[in-house]
């Protein structure tokens, strides 16, 4: 086994590598960006090495800086998080020329899910259910234009290299095609410099699915459930729950073997996601796969009781899956509020500063995924995440009860955040009943 681990990133996630690792047995070694001298994630772990100036792309960015200082501490292996380098398959190809071991899947498979419109043929091939689109790439409008007539309006346009909502647009008919595919194509070219674009059927008021799985190198690969993340604005997730009220026992057997087929299609290896469209009358269609842990795995490992960033190290290091298909019981009911330091009411606006007084909630069934603590400065830097508050009852109505409480209970003084907003989220009547699906932040923002 490792004997020391590099996270190559900062925050709540770096923390909860750290605390894994430590009940691992396995040292840890921090990098940090000159604004994060003080960070928790500094703090906590058994060596930090400074890597850089504030801005990511001088820090937490910098792949020679990361790599020397896992040369320099004398780490096994590197843990990148979420966000950052996490997806970044250059990075990783450094990392495997360099013999440190990469916690998380081959440089060849984040490049070939990386590229979402080989990821999409990949999964006809596979069989795996994927949204009526084009079948070549697509570089012109005009060729665009012939190929959203056959799918259908209306349609959606899609940067091969996107993901997370760049490089996109809907085009609702012909009229409006030329425009959507060229302002989708530039916004592909400034961000991706690649103006390879694919074209689907635009399916509308989905559910945001995504399966959790887990692979070995051996060929094994189980999936942990489903998470239901149709609570998102402008691409950023909001709320996320485990099980979706829209997922009966039936319908999440047959979309778990779906995402089975999709990692095994793509030779995944370690923990990943497979993200769905669910429509009203559960049909699904695979969207994307994420090669990377993800911010809302804690509500997962709540239903499923399983420790992702342990499974994650051991199958990293060669071990087998620690659990069987049928060794994975999903129990209750699990929800994640993501608190961020803003101000809805300006637009969610950003609000780092300095955090005067503090207290996070606690009890029963209630975890804190958090790297702030009073004193604390948060930097302009960086995601305006501060801590992620999760919850466990038996069922849909006690988590959201116990959410409720749990929000009742934050007090954060010095900094402005969305607790409050997210508050009224829980209490709204369509969240309450369950009727949820990617346009929900929408709606309810028209009628505030
Ligand atoms: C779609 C779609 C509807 N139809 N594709 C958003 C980001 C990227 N992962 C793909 N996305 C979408 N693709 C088709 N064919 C709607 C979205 C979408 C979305 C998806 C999940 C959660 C929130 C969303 C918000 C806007 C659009």
């Amino acid at each position: 086994m490792f004997q020391k681990i590099l996270i190559a990133n900062r925050g709540e996630i770096a923390v909860r590598i750290i605390r894994a690792c430590r009940e691992m047995g396995i040292e840890t070694v921090a990098v940090y960006s000159e604004a994060d001298a003080e960070a928790l994630h500094t703090q906590l772990a058994d060596e930090a090495v400074c890597i850089g100036p504030a801005p990511s792309k001088d820090s937490y960015l910098n792949m020679e800086q990361i790599i020397s200082a896992t040369i320099v501490s004398g780490a096994d292996a590197i843990h990148p998080g979420f966000g950052f380098l996490s997806e970044n398959s250059k990075f990783v190809e450094l990392c495997e020329q360099c013999h440190i071991t990469f916690i998380g899947p081959n440089s060849d498979v984040i490049r070939k899910m990386g590229h979402k419109a080989e990821a999409r043929n990949t999964m006809i091939q596979a069989g795996v259910p994927v949204i009526p689109g084009s079948k070549e790439p697509i570089y012109d409008a005009k060729t665009g234009a012939k190929i959203a007539e056959e799918i259908g309006y209306p349609v959606i346009v899609k940067a091969a290299l996107g993901g997370g909502g760049k490089g996109m647009r809907v085009a609702q008919n012909a009229d409006e095609f030329e425009a959507s595919f060229q302002t989708a194509q530039k916004e592909a070219e400034m961000a991706f410099a690649d103006g390879t674009m694919y074209i689907e059927h635009f399916v509308q008021h989905p559910r945001h699915i995504e399966f959790q799985i887990l692979a070995d190198s051996y060929g094994n690969v189980i999936h942990l459930g489903e998470r239901d993340c149709s609570i998102q604005r402008n691409h950023q997730k909001m709320i996320e729950e485990s099980p979706s009220a829209a997922i009966s026992d039936t319908l999440r057997e047959k979309m778990g073997q779906a995402a089975i087929k999709a990692a095994k299609a793509a030779h995944y290896v370690n923990a990943g996601t497979i993200e769905f469209l669910l429509e009203s009358n559960e049909q699904f269609y695979f969207m994307e796969m994420n090669t990377r842990i993800q911010v809302e795995h804690p509500i997962t490992e709540w239903i499923t009781g399983i420790d992702l960033i342990k499974e994650q190290i051991r199958i990293a290091d060669g071990k087998r899956l620690s659990y069987t298909q049928d060794q994975v019981k999903i129990s209750g009911h699990a929800i994640e509020v993501r608190i961020n330091a803003e101000r809805p009411e300006e637009n969610f606006l950003p609000c780092p500063g300095t955090i005067t007084g503090l207290h996070l909630p606690g009890g029963k069934g209630v975890r804190i995924d958090s790297a702030i603590y009073s004193g604390y400065t948060i930097p302009p830097y960086y995601d305006s995440m501060i801590a992620k508050i999760s919850v466990w009852a038996k069922n849909r109505r006690e988590a959201i009860q116990k959410m409720q409480s749990a929000l009742g209970e934050v007090i954060i003084e010095g900094v402005d955040t969305n607790v409050n907003y997210q508050y009224a989220l829980l209490n709204h009547p369509d969240f309450l009943a369950g009727n949820i699906d990617i346009e929900f932040i929408d709606r309810i923002q028209q009628e505030a």
